[in-house]
């Protein structure tokens, strides 16, 4: 960890062990909110433009106004990463409804508080090969999409949680979450492919999931592969029977899954579609084109 690292909060910066919200924020009380995740990968922020889309959105269907631009935004995520001086880094970027009173309505919180806090982090990209990791089936299903959705990124992550806990409990690495239909939805913080005979198959946002952008990116690169990708539901019949699972998420990027419950996927893992996309992968974090660089000129935070 850097020793002077720095958290970014409605427009300053604030060191990491002094930075703080009230206790009456919405954020905090009821998990009203909005966040991203975001990697910078060799002073590269990896689709940052496509976060800052996400982040809007999610926003915008809690009715959360963020008191600043999209490019405001940015730059300020921009200022703290230099401010620490981190080129490869991981970034929380979270906005709050801000301190209200004790009940639930957010119309007495007048002030959304933003804060961006920056940490160094090294990428599993740099292992040759995908990690392998066991996950379950959760007996918790994903929330739907007329409930607290997920495909809002918002602060009320309970549901993630409680899965997590659940495959804490039988000490394997994460829990597949089913939706309400009983098809394939997510996993706690990352989203599921499978492979078969060839061709990509992965959820779509009928069951619950957050779009990411690590999927979204894992979609283009198999087109670009010349892999054919599908969209739809998908059984957990076909999950268990797939020749290939992986999930790919930011601070994941791409893991294969050798094991869900006692079951072993496929013949190997990891499994050569997945080798060939996490390769694909590893080229396209660091491009100049597949972000927005944080330390060069024509990027400078101006601070008032
Ligand atoms: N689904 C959910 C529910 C998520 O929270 C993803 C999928 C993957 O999306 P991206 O855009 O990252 O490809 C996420 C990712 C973590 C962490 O520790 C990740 C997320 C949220 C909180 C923590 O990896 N979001």
């Amino acid at each position: 960890m850097h020793d002077q690292n720095y958290v970014y909060i409605n427009g300053k910066f604030v060191e990491r062990e002094k930075a703080s919200v009230s206790v009456f924020d919405h954020g905090l009380l009821y998990g009203d909110g909005v966040f991203e995740g975001i990697r910078e990968y060799s002073g590269i922020i990896f689709q940052l433009k496509e976060h800052m889309v996400r982040l809007y959105n999610s926003a915008k269907y809690i009715r959360l106004p963020i008191p600043l631009s999209m490019e405001e935004m940015e730059q300020a995520i921009i200022s703290v990463l230099r401010k620490n001086n981190l080129k490869d880094a991981y970034i929380r970027v979270v906005v709050t409804r801000g301190a209200g009173d004790l009940g639930v309505d957010p119309k007495l919180c007048n002030r959304p508080n933003i804060f961006i806090i920056t940490e160094s982090m090294e990428s599993v990209l740099s292992l040759s090969e995908p990690k392998v990791i066991s996950v379950m089936i959760s007996s918790y299903r994903r929330d739907s999409t007329d409930a607290t959705s997920h495909e809002v990124k918002s602060l009320n992550y309970l549901n993630s949680v409680l899965a997590k806990i659940e495959a804490n409990e039988m000490e394997v690495n994460d829990a597949i979450m089913l939706d309400r239909r009983g098809f394939v939805s997510e996993a706690t913080v990352s989203n599921v492919f499978i492979v078969k005979d060839g061709s990509v198959h992965t959820p779509s946002g009928a069951s619950g999931i957050l779009r990411g952008i690590t999927r979204g990116r894992v979609i283009r690169l198999c087109e670009e592969l010349g892999l054919e990708i599908k969209e739809r539901d998908i059984t957990p019949y076909e999950l268990f029977t797939a020749d290939e699972v992986f999930l790919t998420g930011t601070k994941s990027e791409i893991v294969s899954v050798g094991k869900i419950n006692s079951v072993v996927i496929g013949k190997s893992s990891p499994g050569p579609v997945t080798r060939s996309i996490y390769r694909a992968f590893r080229k396209a974090v660091s491009r100049r084109e597949e972000g927005v660089p944080a330390f060069e000129e024509s990027y400078a935070y101006r601070s008032k």
